[in-house]
């Protein structure tokens, strides 16, 4: 089978950082603290997180902080949103430096965007999705700061999203999806609510989006890809289903999708390598717990250690 080009990988993601005038750095000026996340998880996972500088990285994120509101940009000089908060504070986490934060100022922000039936907008403009929801309770589960929004009418929401299939959507009525799973999947396993979900009803659903190529798909009849291996493993790892999945055409789906000369993966074999999926599919090795990989948390998106540090810390 072919291994995982950890080394070129690393150079790929060190230089995709350096490199501020490339295409893939132009269409992701909009989300730089997200790609910063996933850049530097995947350099944490792969054991390098110290190939960059932590205080120059932590500098920059303090720069996409909006003192007045408490919420973080996407990039220096944009509106904040919960996207880019979870982001900050995940990379925060990394490098263990969440004593730069105002930590209720943060969490007020958050807790700030819940409404009236607990489900959580995105940002002032008020777009509902189970996303945020996830989001919200991630962040302020980090910050130990749950107890400032209303848990249960959060959880009552996320499980108003649940459909006929075992699955959840964006809305209460929307198409079950993967990503969307995830979302509240995670947000009921950090609550400690997931007695909300028929695992073995959830779990075959999600167990059925591997494809023949061995890889997942995020809904019936579409085409796998890696970032998949995330948003499905983890959720079946949350309700106890992951052997249900073939690990290895898994993780052969993974490595063919590798550029093993310059680094990066793609979303499929033979597609152009982005920063995205090259987090997801180290992320996904990881839930299947590949060689020279850190194990993650499934629900807090982070390196495992990270997370033990935060919850063993207080
Ligand atoms: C900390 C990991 C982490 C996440 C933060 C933003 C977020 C919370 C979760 C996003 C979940 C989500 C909706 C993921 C799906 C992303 C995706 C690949 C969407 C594409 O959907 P389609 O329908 O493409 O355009 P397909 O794959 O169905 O053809
Ligand atoms: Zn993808």
């Amino acid at each position: 089978m072919a291994e995982l080009a950890a080394d070129q990988h690393v150079r790929y993601i060190v230089t995709v950082e350096k490199k501020k005038d490339s295409f893939e750095s132009l269409v992701m000026e909009h989300i730089r603290l997200n790609g910063a996340y996933w850049g530097l998880t995947t350099l944490d996972l792969l054991h390098k997180l110290h190939a960059v500088d932590a205080a120059e990285v932590v500098d920059w994120i303090m720069s996409c902080y909006h003192p007045e509101s408490g919420g973080f940009a996407g990039n220096v000089g944009h509106d904040p949103h919960v996207l880019y908060t979870l982001s900050a504070v995940q990379v925060l986490c990394l490098f263990d430096r969440l004593d730069v934060l105002d930590v209720d100022k943060v969490a007020g922000y958050v807790a700030g965007l819940q409404n009236e039936d607990g489900s959580f907008s995105g940002d002032i403009w008020g777009e509902v999705d189970t996303r945020f929801s996830y989001i919200a309770l991630c962040t302020l589960s980090l910050l130990h700061r749950l107890h400032k929004i209303d848990v249960r009418k959060a959880v009552d929401f996320v499980v108003s999203c649940k459909n006929m299939d075992g699955g959840f959507g964006a809305m209460p009525g929307g198409e079950s999806h993967a990503g969307q799973i995830f979302c509240c999947v995670g947000a009921l396993a950090i609550t400690g609510s997931l007695h909300h979900i028929d695992r073995d009803l959830l779990g075959w659903w999600l167990c059925e989006r591997q494809c023949k190529d061995g890889g997942l798909n995020g809904r019936p009849e579409k085409l796998a890809d890696v970032c998949y291996s995330w948003w499905v493993l983890s959720s079946l790892i949350m309700i106890d289903r992951v052997h249900w999945i073939d690990k290895e055409k898994l993780t052969k789906f993974i490595l063919n999708c590798q550029d093993k000369e310059n680094g990066g993966i793609s979303d499929r074999p033979d597609n152009a390598v982005d920063i995205y999926h090259t987090y997801f599919g180290v992320a996904g090795l990881s839930l299947m717990e590949y060689p020279g990989v850190k194990p993650m948390d499934p629900a807090y998106a982070l390196p495992l250690d990270v997370v033990n540090r935060i919850f063993l810390k207080n």
